[in-house]
């Protein structure tokens, strides 16, 4: 396979470059960083002593999180997932047309179901299909690539777990290269962090290479606020799960019966917002750093937003960060859409006379 990787994530370069060589379904992991709990805990001090207070979201994404959101997935009020998923089944062959036989690398795959409709288009077409899942949960990543490995023995896969951003310096070698982001991920970033997200990608990709992107769209707000209620609880344990792992890897002793899950609609910002209240005032200590957190009754922490999106500005905003929009796929009720994007060249004819990108 790819006999390549040299950038500045030295040891993910080394690992994924001996994956490849390897042949084998592996999971490579980035370099050990800051350690994952004092990461964990200073994040959490300072989500909590902001105003408003808000957790990282790439937080509720441990094993059972992980497992909790793939659930969430299956919820008759979460439409997102099979929603995007009849697209794909819809329009992989068409984008495996208009990509032409690129490697895939996802972003935040998790259980990667959705991906099989890629990889089967990519198969169906003859030649080496090469899938590179990325994941932060490890727990996840796993069960992917085993999923992947028994439903498509063909497919040349090395999983690799880190943060997105991570992968970014290995892109230009897997060029030519379609980088999935699925599911309206991005929507969990605000809207700055957006931006900066995808014009690093555009900057770590080479000229031509593709970008497929899902993003759900504005609809009604009993729809958007049935989705993130679901009946079930689902999701309000996936909330819940945050502070479960506190209490597990900073020894919180946060009463969790005193939380609650709420989740709305702001229409002003276009986004649903998902916290936890506490119903019960209570004083924490997270360890480390051993700060103590007192909460009122009633107080929320934000764990995430999910922003929806209309394509009549989505378009024009990646179109600025160095995206070309090649494709757009949606369903019959234009409820999700599917952007096929392509990286476009350092000096294009519409952008003559602006500053290069
Ligand atoms: C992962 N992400 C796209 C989900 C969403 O819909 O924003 C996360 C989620 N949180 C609660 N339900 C789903």
């Amino acid at each position: 396979m790819d006999a390549f990787f040299a950038s500045p994530e030295p040891h993910l370069c080394r690992n994924l470059r001996d994956a490849c060589l390897r042949r084998t379904p592996t999971i490579v992991q980035s370099s050990p960083g800051l350690d994952p709990i004092v990461d964990f805990a200073r994040s959490c001090v300072r989500g909590l002593y902001a105003d408003p207070r808000t957790l990282e979201s790439r937080f509720l994404y441990d094993a059972q999180g992980s497992a909790l959101f793939e659930e969430i997935t299956r919820q008759p009020e979460y439409y997102l997932t099979r929603t995007e998923a009849a697209i794909l089944a819809a329009h992989a062959a068409e984008i495996r047309e208009l990509t032409g036989p690129t490697r895939i690398l996802e972003l935040g795959s998790g259980s990667s179901l959705k991906t099989d409709h890629l990889l089967k288009a990519w198969l169906e077409r003859g030649g080496p299909t090469r899938y590179y899942p990325v994941d932060v949960s490890s727990a996840a990543l796993s069960a992917a690539c085993a999923g992947i490995r028994s439903r498509f023995p063909a497919v040349e896969m090395v999983g690799i777990q880190c943060q997105y951003r991570e992968v970014f310096p290995l892109l230009a070698q897997l060029s030519p290269v379609l980088v999935a982001f699925l599911g309206s991920s991005i929507g969990n970033f605000a809207p700055p962090e957006m931006l900066a997200f995808v014009r690093t990608l555009a900057a770590a990709l080479r000229p031509g290479d593709f970008f497929l992107l899902g993003v759900d769209l504005v609809k009604e707000r009993s729809i958007l606020e049935a989705a993130y209620n679901d009946q079930a609880g689902v999701t309000a344990r996936f909330t819940r799960n945050l502070f479960v792992r506190m209490n597990r890897e900073l020894d919180a002793g946060i009463d969790l019966d005193a939380i609650e899950h709420a989740a709305w609609y702001r229409q002003d910002q276009e986004l649903v917002e998902i916290s936890a209240r506490f119903t019960r005032e209570q004083s924490f200590r997270l360890t480390p750093p051993g700060r103590v957190i007192t909460m009122g009754q009633g107080d929320l922490v934000r764990t995430e937003i999910s922003r929806k999106f209309r394509m009549e500005r989505v378009i024009p905003e990646l179109e600025g960060c160095g995206f070309a929009a090649e494709r757009v796929f949606t369903d019959s009720q234009r409820w999700f859409a599917l952007l096929l994007l392509r990286r476009r060249p350092l000096y294009s004819p519409r952008r003559a006379g602006k500053r290069p990108l």
